[in-house]
């Protein structure tokens, strides 16, 4: 075991070091022939290229490489597109692929030659990948991309991208080879509440900004709009909705998308949005004839929400244009993508699909923050996709750790290696401090319990250790214990590194998070160490000194995740380490108390974390649903989509010990449904119904009645009694006890 352990300790700082200078390159290129010669960059270069015929934007990324631009140099660089004379001689090498380019490095020379735009673009990009430590290797690079759209999805809710953030996203999507960014974050207004209204002037002048910070990155910014809440179809909304698009047109945006995802009623129905959709292409699309092929994200947006007797994906497939686009988020909503899944979908929409990935996204688990590798994705689906764009998180900069991963699997599918990728992208977003990122990024990669039960791995090198640690090897608490050491560091170095402020300012909260975690881990080791031996070792490193300060961490962590000014509106918690270290430690603290109560009789409390809330329902989207407890208050996470709630289908909270309540309120987006749910609590044996109502016709907040004050009940249930389907939403559930 211990041999184990120490080869798993060696291997956590094995494979960082990159070999060569096109190992620095994301996304990982096609084709390279190289013979590993790696040289200096010359201090000059002269150019030689048709200026004339050339965009600025490829002659300013080319101007930020390290070298100065002469006239005359003994070093040239040549750059062209295919067509011009300056590469004629290279023109059987140009692969014939869409944003293709081919790359030529010798010491002398550099060749830049793309079979478009686009191409030529990548291929300098590439050069400045490899240039990022003022080295050059020698070798040639034919390249170009698997899947023709790459990039990103504002999708999600929450606090929308700040302007800077979406200026520094494109130029990384530029960096990396992603051509798509699609603007539609829920919570800006005039995408989705007031989608008829035109921007005020201060956001009209940002988008014209963005879009033009897009076209010099090669990123094709997709404005999105979500009128599916309220739109009627009728004439006046579809003009108020040209309208819209003439406006954003004029503000220089030339892709569009429209959303209908998380509705229901007279806005989800297929034929009506084909037939929008179609309009849309007919009198505004095809007209201006600039305007890229439109993007619909539909209703039924996943396997799992797919109704096959109604019809509505075989609506769209049928009826939509040939060359609209429909998204597609898989099986479920948060799911990876196979080729079943892509044949499932492709055949029923008649076209093929284009992935929005839910990843990194975490509207739905705001407790975490992801900085994990994007995985799991199958890498045989390049030509079954038209597009894969994944949502990220409302972090932006957070989000790039796994964006580097989405755009070297979306490049270059098949040779993707999810681990190398996100060694790599640590170095890329932190340079000068990336080792300490790594230690902190390895306890949030996982998103905890969630209503999507979408998880993902985490903590796989502690899991030996843990293990060994709680079968009493002490050898295995010293490793434990060295990796919660090795966690303050990494957290103490990060809150002084001022290199990516962007960064530092969103990861600050898990940070100081991380602390506590790492002194309570040191703590409990320590517990676990002395509870059998002599339990002292000076006077104030004693085993009950250690208890208490392994209960007040405890505490600590707790504040912090219900600290007004770090806590998230919507959802409590600053988690991390979720998956293998906290509930590792929690056990031990357990064990190592248990043992000490034994050998001194004492009665020390040995629960470590204590949640008597169960929840079960038998509403599919609320099964998985986590029950959180803050102070006296007990909560329900919040789920973001549509919930079918059918007839009868009822939520139950079930209490260990009998709970009495004080109050207790729930809004399930809906004005007025309080009439459609019956509210019960078990008391004495048998179920007792509480009265339901709302204060006012408009807010959708449902009430209980006085009755409920100082009822005392093992469990309560909320059952749908109207007899049909009702479509609500679940934005808060929570019920105080006394
Ligand atoms: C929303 C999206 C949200 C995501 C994850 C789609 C198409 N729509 O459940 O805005 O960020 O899931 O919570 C969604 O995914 N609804």
């Amino acid at each position: 075991m211990n041999k184990k352990i120490l080869t798993l300790g060696l291997m956590l700082f094995a494979g960082l070091g990159a070999t060569a200078q096109v190992c620095l390159v994301n996304p990982v290129p096609q084709e390279v022939n190289t013979t590993e010669t790696i040289f200096d960059a010359p201090a000059q270069w002269s150019i030689n290229a048709d200026k004339n015929n050339l965009s600025g934007h490829i002659y300013d990324a080319l101007a930020t490489a390290s070298p100065e631009i002469a006239k005359k140099s003994n070093f040239k660089v040549t750059i062209g597109i295919r067509g011009d004379k300056q590469v004629s001689k290279y023109k059987k090498l140009i692969p014939a692929k869409t944003e293709g380019y081919y790359l030529k490095v010798t010491d002398k020379e550099i060749v830049i030659a793309g079979n478009d735009e686009s191409g030529l673009f990548y291929g300098v990009q590439t050069l400045l990948g490899m240039m990022k430590e003022g080295k050059l290797e020698a070798c040639t690079i034919t390249d170009w991309p698997d899947v023709p759209f790459r990039g990103t999805v504002e999708g999600f809710y929450g606090t929308p991208w700040s302007h800077e953030a979406r200026k520094s996203q494109l130029e990384f999507y530029g960096r990396n080879k992603m051509n798509v960014y699609i603007y539609g974050p829920k919570d800006d207004p005039w995408h989705r509440d007031k989608w008829r209204e035109p921007y005020p002037e201060v956001e009209a002048n940002r988008i014209a900004e963005l879009v033009e910070v897009a076209k010099k990155n090669s990123v094709n910014f997709y404005w999105a709009i979500h009128p599916g809440v309220d739109i009627k179809w009728n004439d006046e909304d579809r003009d108020f909705l040209m309208a819209k698009l003439e406006v954003m047109y004029q503000l220089g945006v030339r892709s569009f998308a429209v959303f209908f995802d998380d509705i229901w009623g007279e806005g989800a129905k297929a034929d009506k949005q084909a037939a929008l959709l179609n309009y849309i292409d007919d009198n505004f699309v095809q007209v201006k004839k600039d305007v890229a092929p439109l993007i619909l994200c539909p209703t039924e947006y996943n396997k799992g929400w797919a109704n096959e007797q109604g019809g509505y994906l075989r609506t769209l497939g049928k009826n939509l244009n040939k060359g609209i686009e429909v998204m597609w988020t898989g099986n479920s909503v948060v799911a990876c993508i196979d080729k079943p899944t892509m044949e499932w979908i492709n055949e029923r929409i008649e076209r093929k699909g284009y992935i929005w990935l839910n990843f990194p996204v975490n509207d739905f688990v705001r407790d975490h923050i992801l900085m994990g590798p994007a995985y799991g994705n199958g890498l045989d689906i390049a030509t079954d996709v038209s597009g894969f764009v994944s949502n990220p998180m409302e972090y932006a900069e957070t989000s790039k750790i796994s964006l580097y991963g989405i755009a070297d699997y979306c490049w270059n599918m098949e040779a993707y290696d999810y681990q190398s990728n996100w060694e790599k992208s640590l170095k890329d977003i932190l340079p000068s401090n990336h080792e300490a990122l790594r230690t902190f990024a390895l306890y949030n990669k996982d998103l905890g319990p969630n209503g999507h039960g979408f998880r993902r791995e985490e903590g796989e090198e502690l899991k030996d250790i843990a293990e060994a640690a709680l079968n009493g090897d002490f050898f295995a608490v010293g490793m434990l214990n060295s990796a919660c050491y090795e966690l303050e560091i990494a957290c103490d170095i990060l809150l002084n590194d001022n290199s990516n402020a962007p960064l530092l300012h969103e990861l600050r909260p898990w940070i100081i998070q991380g602390k506590n975690l790492a002194a309570y881990g040191a703590a409990v080791c320590t517990m676990r160490m002395l509870s059998d031996g002599n339990a002292t070792t000076s006077k104030l490193i004693t085993f009950e000194n250690l208890y208490q300060q392994a209960r007040s961490l405890q505490k600590q962590m707790f504040d912090l995740e219900n600290n007004k000014a770090m806590r998230h509106p919507y959802q409590i918690g600053t988690k991390l380490g979720t998956k293998v270290m906290l509930p590792t430690l929690n056990k031990l603290f357990t064990l190592a108390t248990e043992k000490y109560n034994e050998k001194k009789g004492t009665d020390l409390n040995t629960t470590a974390e204590y949640n008597p809330y169960k929840l079960t329902s038998s509403v599919k989207q609320l099964a998985l649903l986590p029950v959180k407890l803050n102070g006296d208050r007990v909560e329900i996470a919040s789920a973001l989509e549509v919930i079918n709630w059918q007839a009868d289908g009822e939520l139950m909270i079930e209490s260990e010990t009998p709970i009495t309540f004080q109050g207790m309120d729930f809004n399930f987006g809906v004005n007025g449904v309080a009439k459609h749910f019956r509210l019960e609590l078990f008391v004495n044996g048998a179920w007792k119904e509480v009265s339901l109502l709302h204060y006012r016709e408009d807010d959708p907040v449902i009430h209980t009645g006085n009755e409920l004050g100082g009822m005392t009940a093992t469990k309560l249930r909320i059952t749908n009694k109207s007899g049909e389907e009702q479509k609500v939403y679940f934005k808060s559930f929570s019920f105080i006890r006394r």
